[in-house]
């Protein structure tokens, strides 16, 4: 990847960068928590963590209004954290408890929260990205002036239904943010391996879609480009295409034995690229945060993580009567 940051001092507030620190730690302490309580039996299925990837969703929340909607992949648990859903409800999904966004009975994979207009948590792959396109054909049809990102990584920039999507959202004009997290991998497979073409944002021009390429390590690149994304929308141009270039530091899943790649490859990106160690630097060299102020917030996100945990084991498992409730809408 190659090291494109903004080194130019930030149009930033020592405001949002604080925010967008704490946003992307909460994630990151969350997901390992997340990792530990897999490794002791406490989550079963799937878990695919974000680690690495954080300045993505914080980045495009921050360039969103009340309102706004999101879609993703099984990759999940950042996105609910960055839209603003609890970290109780979202661990005790993992864990299958009743406390949890599906009443523990969705998993890692599937959680929504209407009230934060987060539409899931999809496990088949690039299958949210027509979702998304419904939910910004919703908003365009009542006339608001809402928009839906709907997020799929660079495996899923290879399926078919993504260009479906894309003629059709073009031909309505409709107010999708396509947000293409190419974090180089597809489980075991490399975008080299995998794709002819190694731009997957302009693959939107075949269809009249306008897009770029992001930044995803630099939280600042990527809500100056959601803002410029957003605002396209808005505007009524249509749907707009964001690949954001990150990467994952985990495994595709937990059971990844990750032998497609070397341990050195992942230690460089985490060493010079890491999205939270650049605001980190941002705020202590343009003096807004003192060491121990970046200490204490850590121990207060530890402090979140550590009660949503606690809360996710002490949490009942869901009653078996409740096999037979959410199957069906309530007409
Ligand atoms: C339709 C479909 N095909 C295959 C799979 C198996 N599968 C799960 S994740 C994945 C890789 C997707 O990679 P990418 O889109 O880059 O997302 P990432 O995991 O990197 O976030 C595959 C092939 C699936 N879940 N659904
Ligand atoms: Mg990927």
């Amino acid at each position: 990847m190659a090291a494109r940051r903004s080194t130019k001092k930030p149009n930033v507030s020592k405001e949002d960068l604080m925010s967008y620190y704490r946003e992307m730690l909460l994630i990151r302490r969350f997901e390992e928590k997340a990792g530990q309580l897999y490794g002791m039996g406490l989550i079963g299925g799937f878990c695919h963590l974000y680690i690495g990837q954080e300045a993505v969703v914080v980045g495009l929340e921050a360039a969103a209004e009340d309102g706004d909607k999101r879609v993703t992949s099984y990759r999940d648990h950042g996105h609910m954290l960055a839209c603003g859903m609890d970290p109780k409800g979202v661990m005790a999904e993992l864990t299958g408890r009743e406390g949890g966004y599906s009443k523990g009975k969705g998993g890692s994979m599937h959680m929504f929260s209407k009230e934060k207009h987060f539409y899931g948590g999809h496990g088949i792959v690039g299958a949210q990205v027509p979702i998304g396109a419904g939910l910004a054909f919703s908003d365009k049809y009542r006339g608001n002036d809402r928009v839906t990102f709907a997020y799929f990584g660079d495996g899923a920039a290879n399926q078919g239904q993504v260009y479906e999507t894309y003629n059709m959202a073009e031909l309505w004009m409709l107010p999708v943010v396509f947000v293409i997290e190419n974090n180089q991998y597809a489980m075991g497979t490399s975008v080299a391996r995998s794709t002819k073409s190694p731009s997957l944002w302009e693959r939107g021009a075949a269809y009249g879609i306008p897009g770029e390429e992001v930044d995803g390590m630099d939280v600042l690149a990527v809500k100056a480009a959601g803002e410029k994304a957003v605002a396209h929308c808005r505007a009524g141009k249509g749907p707009y295409i964001l690949e954001v270039k990150t990467y994952r530091y985990r495994g595709h899943s937990m059971s990844d034995p990750a032998k497609y790649r070397t341990r050195e490859e992942v230690q460089k990106v985490r060493e010079q690229r890491d999205a939270i160690e650049h605001v980190r630097e941002m705020l202590l060299s343009g003096n807004h945060a003192s060491e121990d102020e970046l200490k204490a917030i850590d121990k207060e996100i530890k402090a979140v993580v550590n009660e949503a945990a606690e809360f996710s084991r002490e949490s009942p498992e869901p009653a078996l009567s409740e096999l037979w409730t959410d199957i069906y809408a309530e007409a």
